[in-house]
C-alpha cells in the first residue's frame, strides 16, 4: 500500500532534502524514484534504512509513478513535467516555470489548501522567501487586511542550490587562510564577508526576478491583487536559513498584542519574540526546523496602522522540501491522487 514517488533533481540541495521529509513524515512510499543528471546516475541515496540508485532522468521515467516532486531546475520541469503527467503523474513542481499559470495552482498548505483541488495534473511550489512571509501574513490579512508590504530578505546560500555552499566554503576558506578568492560562480560576487543585493536575473525596471516572485506569487497564494509588495532581495553568507525584516501597513487597526496572539494560533508558525529576554529568531536556530519563527513584532508609529517584524525560515525545509510533502499530503487527504 502507498505511492510510487519519484524526485526529480534528488541530487541536489532541495532534492536531498525532499527525501528527507518524505522518510522523516513517514510519507506512505510504495516506491522511491530518484531521478538526476546522467552524471549522477549510478550513485545511491540513502531512504529508510535502504539506498535508492539515482537514475537518468528520461520522460520514460514516469511510467507507473503517482506523484512527482520536481526540483531540477525551471527547464527540466518545463521538458518533463508534462511528460510526468502524460504518464498518469501528478507534479509538485518547485521552480518557477509555471507558479503564474493561470491553470496552475500555487499552493501554501496553511494558507491556500482549497486551490489543490482544481489542480490539471500540475501544481506549483512557491519561492521559498514568498513561503515562509505568507504563512505569517495571512493570520493577519484575515484580521486586519493587509495594504502595502515593505520587505528586505537576508537568503542563505543554499537557495542558490549545492553548488552555492560549496562556494561559500570555498571563499571563506581562501579569504581566512589569505589566499586568492576564487572568483564567483553560482552567486553573482564574493558572497564570503559580504552581502549581494542581486538574486536571480535583473529587469529592465531595476528589480530582480526573485524581487518580482515576491510580488506577484503573494497576491496569487493570498487571492488578492490589492496587496502592495514592495521587496528588496539580498543574499547574505548564510549556510541555511532566509530571514525577512517585514514591515506591514493594514487597513483597520491592529495592536502587537493582538498579532503576536494571531500568530500564536496560526498553523506552521511560531512566535519567538520576547525582546526583553534578548529571544528573537536567527537562521541558525531555524535550520532542519519545520515552524516558520516570527519575532521582533513591533508597532510601526511613522504609519496609521503599522507593524513591523522578523520573519526566518528554513528555506530548504518549509520554504522548499517540506512545503511540497505538504501539498503531496493534501492530495493524499482529499483523494486526490
Ligand atoms: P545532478 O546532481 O546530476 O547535476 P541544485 O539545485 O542543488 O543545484 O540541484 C539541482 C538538481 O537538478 C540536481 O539533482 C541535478 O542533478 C539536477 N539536474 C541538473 N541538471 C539536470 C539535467 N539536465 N537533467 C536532470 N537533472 C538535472
Ligand atoms: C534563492 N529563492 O534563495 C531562491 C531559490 O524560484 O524556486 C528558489 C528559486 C525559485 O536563491
Amino acid at each position: 500500500k502507498g505511492y510510487t514517488v519519484a524526485v526529480v533533481g534528488a541530487t541536489g540541495a532541495v532534492g536531498r532534502e525532499m527525501i528527507k521529509t518524505l522518510e522523516q513524515r513517514n510519507f506512505p512510499v510504495k516506491k522511491l524514484v530518484l531521478l538526476a543528471s546522467k552524471r549522477s546516475a549510478g550513485k545511491k541515496l540513502p531512504f529508510k534504512g535502504e539506498e535508492v540508485e539515482v537514475q537518468e532522468l528520461r520522460p520514460e521515467s514516469f511510467e507507473g509513478v503517482d506523484i512527482a516532486l520536481f526540483s531540477a531546475g525551471g527547464e527540466r520541469s518545463k521538458e518533463f513535467a508534462p511528460e510526468a503527467v502524460k504518464r498518469g503523474a501528478v507534479v509538485i513542481d518547485n521552480s518557477s516555470a509555471f507558479r503564474m499559470d493561470p491553470d496552475v495552482p500555487l499552493v501554501v498548505p496553511e494558507v491556500n489548501p482549497e486551490d489543490v483541488e482544481w489542480h490539471k495534473g500540475i501544481i506549483a511550489n512557491p519561492n521559498c522567501s514568498t513561503i515562509q512571509m505568507v504563512v505569517v501574513l495571512k493570520p493577519l490579512h484575515d484580521f486586519a487586511k493587509i495594504k502595502r508590504v515593505v520587505v528586505s530578505t537576508y537568503q542563505a546560500v543554499s537557495g542558490a542550490g549545492a553548488a552555492a555552499i560549496e562556494e561559500l566554503k570555498e571563499q571563506t576558506r581562501a579569504v581566512l587562510e589569505g589566499k586568492p578568492v576564487p572568483p564567483p560562480k553560482k552567486i553573482p560576487k564574493q558572497i564570503a564577508f559580504n552581502c549581494v543585493p542581486h538574486i536571480d536575473k535583473f529587469f529592465e525596471s531595476g528589480y530582480t526576478r526573485e524581487e518580482l516572485k515576491m510580488v506577484n506569487e503573494t497576491k496569487k497564494i493570498m487571492h488578492d491583487d490589492s496587496i502592495k509588495v514592495s521587496p528588496t532581495c539580498v543574499r547574505v553568507p548564510v549556510f541555511i536559513g532566509h530571514s525577512e525584516a517585514v514591515n506591514l501597513e493594514f487597513e483597520r487597526p491592529i495592536s502587537v498584542e493582538e498579532a503576536r496572539e494571531l500568530l500564536s494560533k496560526a498553523p506552521g508558525v511560531k512566535v519567538v519574540d520576547d525582546f526583553e529576554n534578548l529571544i528573537y529568531p536567527t537562521p541558525i536556530d531555524v535550520a532542519g526546523k519545520d515552524e516558520v519563527l516570527v519575532g521582533r513584532i513591533r508597532k510601526d508609529d511613522t504609519i496609521e496602522n503599522g507593524l513591523n517584524l522578523w520573519i526566518v525560515g528554513d528555506n530548504l525545509r518549509k520554504g522548499a522540501a517540506l512545503n511540497a510533502v505538504q501539498i503531496a499530503e493534501l492530495l493524499v487527504e482529499k483523494g486526490l491522487v
